[in-house]
């Protein structure tokens, strides 16, 4: 009787640890796919790089508000460059940098007017819950 009490709370344990285990899992997956989209909301002050003829992580989902810089890490200058001249930052050459303060809502796309297959966005919304 003693033991076969015991059984049943060790069963009852081992479902609610399956439980925590799944729940935890879940949250991970959702995190996974935060970071890997463009559905992760930055605020603050942001960084991308102008590296291989390229902004690797030039594509941002932004809040009103948020300073992004640009970090030139080629040897050759490059621009950010908005494709409806709501910006340009001239020549940025080889480790320097370009900021801006996106204060309005919009997309913002952007090249590097030397290199035009260099091409970015930064998609400035209104943090969740406040739409
Ligand atoms: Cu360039």
């Amino acid at each position: 009787m003693q033991r076969k009490l015991f059984n049943g709370l060790a069963m009852l344990g081992a479902v609610a640890v399956a439980v925590a285990l799944g729940i935890s899992a879940y949250g991970a997956f959702r995190g996974d796919a935060a970071s890997a989209g463009s559905s992760k909301v930055e605020s603050g002050a942001i960084a991308i790089q102008m590296k291989g003829l390229a902004f690797p992580n030039g594509i941002r989902t932004v809040t009103p508000g948020t300073k992004v810089t640009w970090t030139n890490l080629d040897g050759t200058a490059h621009t950010v460059t908005s494709t409806k001249n709501a910006f340009d930052s001239g020549n940025v050459d080889q480790a320097k940098s370009y900021s801006r303060t996106f204060a309005e809502l919009g997309n913002y796309s952007y090249i590097c007017s030397i290199h035009p297959y260099m091409k970015g966005t930064i998609k400035v919304v209104l943090p969740y819950g406040k739409g």
